[in-house]
């Protein structure tokens, strides 16, 4: 083996990469096998796990249907990432980008496909009326930390979190490079929620169900294993508002669907009835 430094060649071709997901992922897009996705009983149709993109719309479900909402009722099927489910024709179908969450709306004719959390946040909210101010110049704050959300996760999560926690190796340079943008960004909410109770203002909105389930799981000390290592517990205000909205029972009942890893208790691989979270509390 050489000790020269690698260098990229001419035209970059695809060989299979190690770890998580080098293993999975490949450079094309489109389905990979035949397979269609089960419909349930509800007018929503979910397609997703509970990772924090997938967390954002449960967590909207379940505060939507503690409103009464019962439109709001849905089916949510697991899609398991690790083992290609998101590469199904009938996934693909839904998401042309084959990544969870996707929505089926079943209340309208014809249904309508939804796909990328943020849209799916949007859809809802404006569907049911909730959560996102009427105001426009407060929707349009909402809406500023909704996209902020939408465009800073991949830093922390495809950034910091693979080359941190996923890669076969420990690289310095991109370990620094997304800490410190981690940092940054945690220093931006941490300033924000020093003057705001919730992120966009006085009010609880989807920009802060966009946001807890990234940035509130990495202050709860819940992710990556990296609480110590970005100093998480420094960031104040965050920390206040962390706690208030994990505090919150609909935020509580929806971190734990389609979720398939951590303590038994906390985990609803599928979600079809407001009932099945009862079986929860034995475990
Ligand atoms: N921008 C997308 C990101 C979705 C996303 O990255 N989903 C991940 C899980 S958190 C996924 O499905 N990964 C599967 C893969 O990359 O093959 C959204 O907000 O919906």
């Amino acid at each position: 083996m050489s000790d020269k430094p690698w260098q990229p060649p001419k035209v970059w071709t695809w060989e299979k990469q190690g770890g998580t997901w080098g293993s999975i992922n490949r450079p094309v897009a489109g389905p990979t096998h035949e397979r269609t996705l089960p419909v349930g009983k509800h007018p929503l149709q979910l397609y997703s796990m509970g990772t924090p993109n997938g967390q954002k719309v449960t967590i909207l479900l379940e505060e939507l249907l503690a409103l009464g909402e019962t439109g709001a009722e849905y089916d949510a099927h697991l899609i398991r990432i690790g083992e290609g489910d998101q590469f199904s024709s009938g996934f693909v179908e839904v998401n042309p980008n084959s990544k969870i969450p996707a929505l089926m709306d079943h209340s309208v004719n014809p249904p309508v496909r939804v796909f990328e959390s943020g849209a799916i946040l949007l859809y809802l909210a404006e569907k049911f009326g909730h959560f996102l101010p009427k105001d426009h110049a407060k929707r349009t704050e909402t809406l500023n930390w909704l996209f902020w959300l939408q465009g800073s996760a991949p830093y922390l999560g495809g950034g910091f979190g693979h080359f941190w926690h996923y890669a076969p190796e420990k690289i310095e340079y991109a370990i620094n490079r997304f800490a410190m943008e981690t940092k940054r960004q945690l220093d931006v909410l941490d300033r924000q929620l020093a003057d705001h109770r919730y992120i966009a203002g006085d009010e609880y909105t989807i920009a802060d169900i966009a946001i807890w389930p990234w940035y509130g799981a990495l202050g709860l000390g819940g992710m990556y294993d990296a609480a110590e290592f970005l100093d998480v517990a420094s960031y104040q205000h965050f920390q206040r508002w962390v706690r208030e909205v994990n505090d919150r029972p609909a935020v509580q009942r929806g971190r734990k669907v389609n979720r398939t890893w951590g303590d038994a208790s906390e985990q609803l691989p599928e979600r079809h009835d407001a009932s099945d979270f009862d079986a929860l509390s034995d475990k």
